[in-house]
């Protein structure tokens, strides 16, 4: 496949780039955190979303080393805005169910750790729930093992799979992020809003933090903000942005 050779090149060539999208708290205001986002700077075709090639990387063998420069770039850049002066960020970064996995990952993880000097709590994986459904047991395993680390752990797209709600309990996760699909339809739905109010709860009362995400207008944040959620995501604060221009916007914050 002739998308597959790019890739490759794209890689050596340094073509893929992190952007950040902020994550909000919603008490202060203030930034708390970013999920690292992977772009593909194409020579001829300008900014390509991971959609339509993380499919690619996963089918073609690729995911693991690109994963790994993802790991990489994103602990690099969070000590360089702390040895710039900003204030310390979460970083959150996404890891598919072959990269999770994959042999190797939490020594991985350990060592992306100590090349960037990155202090472990500020790091959080974002884990899908259909992780959970494929082989709980050795799941379970790995995420103590990446929670030995210091690292943090969040469930993405929480909602939109078929765990077991009481799986929850048995996994070592840190956060859940409320699936785009319920905030979208949450002022306007009751049954999105149901959810919602529902995966709150229960977060709240099993000590978790929860963040909304695809937060796009205020009737939502109103909604969400009633519902005591504390932490946002989405477009009404800000797509996912360059390293540079995440710079400025805590610049202005602080
Ligand atoms: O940024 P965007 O909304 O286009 O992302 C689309 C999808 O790609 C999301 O599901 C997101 O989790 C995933 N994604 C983005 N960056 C990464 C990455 O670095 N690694 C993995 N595994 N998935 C990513
Ligand atoms: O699967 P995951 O949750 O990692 O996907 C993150 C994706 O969601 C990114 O591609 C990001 O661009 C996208 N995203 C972030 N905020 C919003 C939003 O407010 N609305 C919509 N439609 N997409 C968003
Ligand atoms: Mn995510
Ligand atoms: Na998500």
């Amino acid at each position: 496949l002739a998308l597959e050779g790019e890739l490759h090149r794209a890689l050596e060539r340094g073509e893929f780039e992190l952007h950040y999208q902020p994550q909000l708290n919603m008490k202060t205001g203030l930034m708390i955190g970013v999920e690292a986002l992977i772009r593909w700077q194409h020579p001829a075709k300008g900014l390509i979303g991971p959609a339509l090639f993380i499919p690619v990387l996963e089918s073609c063998g690729l995911m693991e080393l690109v994963g790994e420069w993802v790991l990489r770039q994103a602990c690099a850049q969070q000590r360089d805005w702390l040895n710039c002066g900003l204030p310390p960020l979460r970083m959150a970064v996404n890891l598919s169910a072959q990269q999770f996995r994959q042999p190797g990952l939490v020594e991985l993880v350990h060592e992306v750790l100590c090349d960037s000097g990155m202090d472990p709590g500020w790091l959080e994986l974002e884990l899908t729930e259909s992780l959970i459904l494929e082989d709980a047991e050795r799941t379970i395993q790995t995420m103590h093992d990446l929670k030995k680390l210091g690292v943090r752990l969040a469930l993405d797209d929480f909602g939109t799979g078929y765990s077991s709600l009481s799986y929850l309990r048995r996994f070592p996760v840190d956060s859940i992020k409320i699936d785009q699909s319920f905030v979208r339809d949450i002022a306007t739905q009751a049954s999105a809003g149901a959810l919602a109010r529902a995966i709150l709860g229960m977060g709240h009362n099993l000590g978790l933090d929860t963040i909304a995400e695809g937060v796009e207008d205020a009737s939502q944040l109103g909604y969400l903000r009633k519902q005591g959620c504390n932490e946002m995501q989405g477009f009404l604060f800000s797509h996912a942005v360059t390293a540079q221009e995440l710079a400025l916007f805590l610049l202005e914050e602080r």
